[in-house]
């Protein structure tokens, strides 16, 4: 009896749970219950949702205004041992998260267990920073006579908008850097992916946190609108796509009252540069991990390799062997390294995108897909030729490597081109010579810069993660000054001098 069951077992028995998705006060009014659905499976459903109504977006944002200085008012310290508790629960539950990340999100057990552990870091790296920086005010120098100090506040209510592809980390990241702080917060999970989110929020009231500083609000972009034009709404954090980042932009440069802070983490045209130089069997196992781990829907996922001309064919030869060998199929088989994608949407995009390349004259290799694959979204991973990587218009978000040849003498040019793109989040780089790195290193201009490694699996802490240009606004995830950025700063100054400087100049 002491043995405990294997992990597979136990997820094995949660697959029956039908889990749900409300808003955290539900009204006594009755929204429509949508089915979510495997995307693996799209005829088994793992629970449902609710949206959150217009007036409940409404009255969430007040209960979350209302409690704000109270929140702010706990400390740092506090606030710290809360997020801390959190994580302790969120360790507990690792199986119904497990879980949720395959049936919900389609990830397999190996991406599931990686988001788990960001989660985690994530509400334990923002608690030390709570520690950090709420602590004492700060004093600063002044002449005798006067007393300066400066301390750290929330801002007030924050809004956190995240995406389905990383629907744990990216769903608790944001909020707990924000909480941190002393905001409360409203959080937007993303539609296909709120199951997962409302385990999250259940827990982290389970752990102290009160329900009106960290409320859920279901819905699709309707609700996200609502909620980022309330003027009672101090700032945003997004995760998602560049175009939906420049329209809350856009809505927030719009309403009246209070300047809001903006925080975005978008897209990529993520490039990758192999040189003469580098070892084929590291450049193979990187580029396979890069483009194609969590079926390529990552932001930071590699999508343009860009392989000099000398070692073209026998990289790309070898790249296309280990391309052969993935396993594709349902993400709850242990053996399985590509899952689905995320909806039918997605996959119609993907495809579209890949006919016409193919169309348009692209040299392009696809592995078939396996039995049983048309009850899902599955799209068969890609391999295309390009001449540029300025053929690419937009971000293609699945399990897409485009691969184009360069001559030595032009990697000047390759690499204008990568920053032409305007995106910046991650680039990668294989090769042997220092002063290859330093040259790339010196035109670079993403957020995250991988020597002789994969370019994904930021790490909290280690790696802050987060670009620049198209691809965010910054500061990073889980870096040294993400948790400030949530705040404001508040400079008191005194004058200690007995009857008053300014009473002195006046007399
Ligand atoms: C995202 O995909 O939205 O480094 C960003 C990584 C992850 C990327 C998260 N931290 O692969």
């Amino acid at each position: 009896p002491l043995v405990r069951e294997p992990l597979m077992a136990r997820l094995e028995k949660l697959d029956a749970k039908q889990w749900v998705a409300e808003p955290t006060f539900m009204s006594s009014a009755e929204g429509e219950m949508a089915p979510i659905n495997k995307p693996h499976d799209l005829t088994a459903q793992v629970g449902t949702r609710r949206d959150a109504l217009d007036f409940e977006v409404e009255e969430a944002i007040a209960r979350a205004e209302a409690i704000q200085p109270g929140w702010n008012a706990l400390g740092g310290e506090k606030r710290a041992l809360l997020l801390e508790a959190a994580a302790d629960l969120f360790e507990d539950h690792t199986d119904e998260f497990l879980s949720l990340c395959q049936r919900e999100a389609g990830k397999t057990l190996q991406d599931a267990v990686l988001e788990l552990r960001e989660a985690v870091d994530f509400l334990r790296y923002y608690a030390t920073e709570a520690r950090r920086l709420f602590a004492e005010p700060i004093p600063l120098p002044g002449p005798t006579g006067e007393e300066n100090r400066l301390s750290m506040a929330g801002r007030g209510v924050f809004a956190c908008i995240s995406p389905w592809n990383f629907p744990l980390a990216i769903f608790i990241g944001p909020p707990a850097a924000a909480l941190a702080s002393g905001n409360t917060v409203v959080a937007k999970p993303a539609e296909q992916t709120p199951l997962i989110a409302a385990l999250a929020v259940e827990l982290c009231h389970e752990a102290g946190i009160p329900e009106e500083a960290f409320q859920l609000l279901p819905g699709a972009g309707d609700v996200g609108e609502m909620i980022t034009s309330d003027p009672r709404i101090a700032g945003v954090a997004f995760t998602g796509s560049t175009q939906t980042a420049q329209a809350i932009n856009r809505s927030l440069a719009g309403r009246d009252g209070p300047i809001a802070t903006f925080i975005a983490e978008t897209g990529g045209q993520n490039a990758m540069i192999v040189d003469s130089t580098a070892l084929p069997e590291q450049v193979t196992r990187d580029v396979v991990a890069s483009a194609f781990q969590s079926a390529g829907q990552r932001c930071s996922a590699l999508r343009v390799l860009h392989i000099q001309e000398d070692v073209y064919d026998e990289m790309l030869a070898m790249i296309r062997g280990a391309f052969d060998a993935l396993v594709i199929g349902n993400p709850e088989n242990l053996a399985t390294d590509v899952g689905p994608v995320i909806d039918p949407d997605a996959k119609t995009s993907l495809e579209r995108h890949i006919a016409r390349r193919k169309t348009g004259g692209s040299q392009v290799w696809r592995r078939k897909l396996h039995r049983g694959s048309s009850k899902g979204c599955y799209v068969a991973p890609t391999i295309i030729e390009l001449d540029s990587i300025l053929d690419l218009k937009r971000e293609n978000f699945g399990p897409v490597l485009h691969v184009v040849k360069y001559k030595a003498a032009d990697i000047e040019r390759v690499m204008e081109e990568i920053n032409a793109t305007g995106y910046g989040l991650t680039l990668g780089l294989h090769s042997r010579n220092d002063d290859m790195r330093a040259f790339i290193e010196a035109r670079a201009r993403v957020g995250n810069f991988y020597v002789n490694r994969n370019q994904i699996g930021a790490v909290v802490e280690s790696q802050p993660f987060g670009g620049e240009g198209l691809s965010g606004t910054g500061p990073k995830a889980g870096g040294p000054h993400y948790v400030a950025r949530f705040a404001t700063e508040r400079v008191v100054c005194i004058d200690t001098t007995a009857a008053g400087g300014n009473a002195t100049l006046l007399a």
